[in-house]
């Protein structure tokens, strides 16, 4: 229990919640510092803080992990906190002790917590004697994976295929394989061992039978110093790709009132069985046939918390300080359930090649982001910043929320056409086509959504109809002679913004 003001926060990020972190502090006026690697001098994070400290060479190993430098940041700038954001050292038990033991508040929950919840047996452990219900499977004969791939066979053959090889101290899809038979069973143990060992430097692997076509629906659960625990609400994060989340939705749209109350209720017992403290989320798989179990906890605030705050109107960095300052959560179960209305919805905007996925890095020679009634965009850059090859390649995190799901689709296809980014490619005319799949706008989508839907989703841009007569007609003016639109311009080709060139989608 520690009931101390903060007055000075470093933010041991980087990029859009860097940035994120030290708005909440300003408004709530607490000081913020900055910390920034070599490849950082310029970025926006170190502008908006009220200090900044370097503390070294681009790759992270030797800057923004780096504990002792980040500890040592602390002691330089006189910060009385540290807020961890999400990646970097959000997770790491070993920096949460460095920062109590130098009497550094973390904002974030105790390293038991995190240690309890880090590793998947474990958790599943914790949670399922919590009544939690986890996805059925085996964890081992010692509850920590199985030492040989005979026993995981026989274990896997009572489970009934297909079953799902996972590694203990996984999350994120590393060390995990589907395993349709048991022909194929001892080549998959062997593979998700292996990279299990690369990944985290710990080999077990335990089974869990695999659910098939699930969605992803995570609750958002928030806890005091005294233990008071709630949750506030749900988002859908089923639209995602090779494991990185695309598009995170509140509410989700399968969700029946019934259904959140009990996900909910379970997420709560999930956080108070490892005695939690501060924001986390809990991941549940939700299957065809309506049921929901237990994933993994997130023991940060999550990249899509906003799609929360815009449902909830509340702001969950500033309920992360309070509650690390050992204040009360302000709202009951009751009251925050109360205060969920409409819908909200987020495009992660990545600096990627919208047809092969891969990051396409270089500097912004321009930018237009959207604005407007209910549309939010939390970005790490400004017009000239760099996008380097050593961090996440996320430009921003465009936002909106409308009165009900359809006027959220409505208001984010209007924003993402309003988006202009010049100098790198990006995966705006992804979203744009996103937004327009029938599928998609009927919420009729799961897990494997992109990757079976990727031909309609990626197919290069074709103009027609209006728009096809606009550029024939642009072009014609330009090449006799007179001078071309520019006042307003419209899309260039690899841009492809034009609404109407939509249409195709629209059923
Ligand atoms: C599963 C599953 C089906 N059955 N477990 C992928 C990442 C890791 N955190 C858990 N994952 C999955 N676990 C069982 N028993 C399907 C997935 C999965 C997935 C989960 C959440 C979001 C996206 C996903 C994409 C593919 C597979």
């Amino acid at each position: 229990m520690s009931v101390k003001k903060i007055r000075r926060v470093l933010v041991a990020n980087r990029g859009e919640i860097a940035v994120r972190v030290m708005r909440a502090c300003r408004e709530l006026g607490i000081e913020t510092v900055a910390v920034y690697s070599e490849a950082d001098r310029a970025a926006l994070h170190v502008r908006t803080a009220d200090r900044a400290v370097f503390i070294g060479p681009p790759p992270a190993r030797e800057s923004y992990l780096d504990i002792a430098k980040i500890i040592d940041a602390c002691r330089q700038s006189g910060a009385d906190a540290v807020h961890p954001g999400y990646g970097f050292l959000s997770e790491n038990e070993d920096f949460a002790d460095a920062c109590e033991a130098a009497k550094i508040t973390f904002i974030g929950p105790s390293s038991a917590s995190m240690r309890q919840m880090g590793d998947k047996t474990s958790a599943r452990i914790t949670v399922a004697k919590a009544g939690v219900p986890v996805v059925p499977g085996d964890n081992g004969p010692e509850g920590h994976g199985f030492p040989t791939a005979e026993q995981a066979l026989e274990a896997a053959k009572k489970i009934g295929f297909p079953v799902m090889l996972k590694a203990a101290a996984g999350g994120g899809g590393k060390g995990m394989r589907l395993v349709e038979s048991d022909a194929k069973f001892v080549a998959a143990y062997d593979g998700a061992k292996r990279e299990a060992k690369a990944a985290f430097g710990d080999d077990a692997v335990y089974l869990e039978k695999a659910i098939i076509r699930p969605r992803h629906v995570e609750v958002q659960v928030f806890a005091d110093q005294a233990g008071h625990t709630i949750h506030l609400g749900e988002r859908d994060c089923s639209v995602q790709r090779r494991h990185q989340k695309v598009v995170e939705e509140s509410p989700s749209p399968v969700l029946t009132p019934k259904l959140r109350a009990a996900m909910g209720a379970v997420a709560v017992n999930a956080a108070k069985a490892c005695g939690y403290l501060g924001a986390g989320t809990i991941e549940f798989l939700l299957s065809q046939d309506g049921e929901f179990y237990f994933l993994e906890m997130n023991t940060r605030l999550q990249v899509e918390h906003p799609v929360t705050e815009m449902v909830t109107g509340l702001d969950l960095v500033a309920w992360q300080i309070a509650v690390a300052e050992g204040k009360p959560l302000p709202l009951t179960q009751e009251q925050a359930d109360a205060r969920r209305r409409g819908a909200s919805i987020e495009c992660r905007v990545y600096a990627e090649d919208p047809i092969k996925f891969l990051p396409s890095p270089g500097k912004i020679t321009s930018l237009r982001t959207p604005s407007g009634p209910y549309v939010r965009d939390d970005s790490g850059v400004v017009s000239g910043s760099e996008i380097t090859v050593f961090y996440d390649p996320l430009v921003s995190k465009l936002v909106v929320w409308g009165e009900d799901r359809a006027a959220a689709l409505g208001r984010m296809r209007r924003a993402l056409d309003e988006y202009r980014v010049g100098g790198i490619k990006t995966n705006l005319p992804f979203h744009r086509r996103l937004l327009r799949h029938p599928e998609f706008i009927a919420g009729n989508y799961d897990t494997g959504f992109i990757e079976r839907e990727k031909a309609t989703l990626l197919a290069p841009h074709v103009l027609d109809g209006e728009d096809l007569d606009l550029a024939l007609a642009a072009a014609a003016i330009h090449t006799s002679g007179a001078p071309a639109i520019s006042a307003v311009p419209r899309a260039s080709a690899a841009e492809s913004t034009s609404p109407s060139a939509w249409r195709r989608w629209r059923s």
